[in-house]
Formats: C-alpha cells, sequence, structure tokens
C-alpha cells in the first residue's frame, strides 16, 4: 500500500475519531440518576391558548398563556427534568415566519452549547408545527434532543392534551435515547421526525402523522420507546448554517389543480422571488401549456425551480412528469411542498446551481 493512501486513510481515522470525540462532547452523558436540565421555550399556540368554556375546543383563543403557567400547570415535570421557562415569542403559528424562525433557531443553538442544557422542548402552535420542527432540524447544530410540542384542544378544556404533551416533550428531551434522533414532534403518546411529520386533520387530537413513513416511536409509562429513525442527515450534520441569517431568500409555493393558469408563477416571479416550489398534481405533474412555459422561462431568469407534490405520499420522480435535467429543475424526493420551501430557502442561502440544490434533497 503506497504511503499517500496510508497516509489517507490514517487522516480518515483521525477525523472520525475526532467528530466522535467532539460528538460525544456535545452530548456529555449526566451523572446517573440526575435529573436532566431542560429548557422549555414557549411559541404560543393552542397549547397556551384559551376558551370561554371548559367545552370549547375549537374558536377558543390561541397563544394566551405564558410560559411560567404553561409549566405551573403541569407539577408532575418537576419530576420529570429540572426545569426552566423562556417565552421567545407568543403567536398563534398560523402567523409564523421566517423572522421568528431565524430567532427560534439562534436562541436554540445559543441554549444548547450551554453544558448546564441537556435538552430543550418548544411548545408550539400545532398549524405549522411541522416546518418549524423541520427547520430547525436543518439548522439546529447539536445532537441533544428537541421536542416540539403542540397541542389540540386549549387549556381550558374538558380532557386538555396540552398537560400530558408537555409531560411526555420534557421526559423525551431529557432522554438519553433521544441524542442524535433529529428534531421530534411529539403529540397524543407518539414520536414523530420533523422531516416527514404533517398535519393530517383540523381537529382531532391524532391529527399528527408520518404517512407511509411511520411514526419513529411512541411515549409510554413515562419514557420513550424508538423504533427508527430517520436516514437522513439533520441538525449536528447539518451543512446549513443560520448563525450570521437575518433574512432568508424569498420562496414561495403555487398550488396545482384542474383549470390551472401561470398567474401566480408570473406574480411570484415578478416579485422578485429566487425560489419557487410547484405542488404539483399526482407525480408533481406540470400544466401544458398553461404553467410549464412559466416555470421555465423563471427558471431562465434564475429563479431555482422544485417541483414537489400535493399527493402526500411518494417519490416525485425526477425526469418522470417533466424533463428536469433538460430544463434544469429539482425534484422534491418524498418533501411536502412546505418542507420543500424550507430546504429550498436554506439551500439558496449557499448556492443558486440546481444540481447542487438536487444533491441536498436527496441529502435531507
Ligand atoms: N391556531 C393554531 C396554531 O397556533 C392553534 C393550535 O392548534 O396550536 O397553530
Amino acid at each position: 500500500m503506497t504511503h499517500d493512501r496510508t497516509f489517507r486513510r490514517w487522516i480518515c481515522a483521525v477525523c472520525a475519531a475526532l467528530s466522535l470525540g467532539f460528538s460525544a462532547l456535545d452530548t456529555a452523558a449526566r451523572e446517573p440518576g440526575k435529573l436532566a436540565n431542560v429548557m422549555i421555550l414557549a411559541t404560543g399556540g393552542t397549547i397556551a391558548g384559551s376558551g370561554a368554556t371548559s367545552t370549547t375546543t375549537v374558536g377558543y383563543t390561541a397563544a394566551t398563556v405564558g410560559v411560567a403557567r404553561l409549566i405551573e400547570a403541569v407539577p408532575e415535570l418537576k419530576a420529570a427534568a429540572n426545569v426552566k421557562g423562556e417565552q421567545v415569542f407568543q403567536i398563534a403559528s398560523e402567523n409564523m415566519n421566517n423572522d421568528y424562525w431565524l430567532k427560534l433557531a439562534k436562541r436554540v443553538n445559543e441554549l444548547l452549547k450551554q453544558d448546564d442544557v441537556d435538552g430543550i422542548v418548544i411548545t408550539h402552535g400545532t398549524d405549522t408545527i411541522e416546518e418549524t420542527a423541520y427547520f430547525l432540524n436543518l439548522t439546529v447544530k447539536s445532537r441533544k434532543p428537541v421536542v416540539i410540542v403542540g397541542a389540540m384542544r386549549p387549556s381550558t378544556a374538558i380532557s386538555a392534551d396540552g398537560p400530558i404533551n408537555l409531560y411526555n416533550a420534557t421526559i423525551l428531551a431529557g432522554s438519553d435515547a433521544a441524542v442524535g434522533k433529529g428534531v421530534l414532534v411529539v403529540l397524543n403518546d407518539q414520536i414523530n421526525g420533523a422531516r416527514d411529520v404533517t398535519k393530517t386533520n383540523t381537529a382531532n387530537t391524532d391529527t399528527f402523522r408520518s404517512w407511509e413513513l411511520g411514526f419513529l416511536g411512541y411515549m409510554q409509562n413515562n419514557q420513550p420507546y424508538f423504533y427508527r429513525q430517520s436516514t437522513r442527515k439533520h441538525t449536528a450534520d447539518t451543512e446549513f448554517d443560520v448563525t450570521n441569517l437575518d433574512k432568508l431568500p424569498d420562496v414561495d409555493i403555487v398550488y396545482g389543480y384542474a383549470n390551472m393558469n401561470r398567474i401566480a408563477v408570473d406574480a411570484f416571479v415578478a416579485a422578485g422571488d429566487k425560489g419557487l416550489v410547484h405542488a404539483g398534481v399526482g407525480d408533481g405533474s406540470l400544466a401544458r401549456p398553461a404553467v410549464e412555459p412559466a416555470l421555465v422561462e423563471a427558471r431562465k431568469k434564475g429563479v431555482v425551480i422544485v417541483r414537489s407534490s400535493r399527493v402526500g405520499n411518494g417519490i416525485v420522480a425526477r425526469n418522470g412528469e417533466a424533463k428536469d435535467d433538460e430544463l434544469d429543475f429539482v425534484v422534491s424526493d418524498t418533501l411536502n411542498p412546505q418542507k420543500a420551501r424550507i430546504l429550498l430557502m436554506l439551500a439558496l442561502t449557499k448556492t443558486s446551481d440546481a444540481k447542487e440544490i438536487q444533491r441536498m434533497f436527496y441529502t435531507y
């Protein structure tokens, strides 16, 4: 074996050992039997909501209860972890935006650098919990657990689900089993991964699913039970860094349907979008002659085009329903349109090369 190849192998071994060392430092094990230190970051939502009566489960006001009261309402948290609360902002999550995401991601990364923080729980509205979870899955630079939790019934309702969801999320955020699993979403005793979870019912407590790709595990009897984990890169392995970002590139979504026209595509391009996600019918199909020419023109103006699907399951195949190689389009793989938008935004902070962005869609 030549010296050069031996040296290269030696370098690779050293790098592997160092990365293991760093990741071990990142998740320094607690003394056995000591409670984990978990930060609860509150952002609003139904879990912090209140209704006029104890039977009001729709038509209540989200984002009215502060983090201190959320924690006080679940005294059992004291046996789950050493918890501290912080109100990062207080909104109904349909009002979530890129600025809130950047603020939250920077605060999470700041806290996770602290040795006295073992994990983080984020209380959040359910409407965009899947998007915030995926954004953090791509921007948190730590293997420590980050668990996002919401509720489908306000805190004032009979059988409010917020308290047990918050308790489960706190247990999970303090558990070694959750280390290195990426950002997790916990409601209804089910553990979902950030990449694949989506809201599937407007009002029911079992609304969060990862459809065909499935839950990662369950919360039961005060502990997590994992049965799978994501095969895609996340958190500590991400190439994206929002530390010095104050704004994200403008990316919007155009929804596909019968009788579609090109007006929305042209409007977003005229508004200066850097990327467009097309939520196509079927396998990400493009209406011709109405829409495909508009997307081709947009690409020629430098707008990066991602073909996604409104369907909800399955792979959007490259060169299937459109000549992606020839048109220099990107396909979203299995990411739904709202998550494809998030990855495209972060990708555009690093490159506008469609082939490089396609690599990112097959990586995360
Ligand atoms: N409006 C919803 C939200 O804040 C309420 C909820 O379900 O959390 O996402």
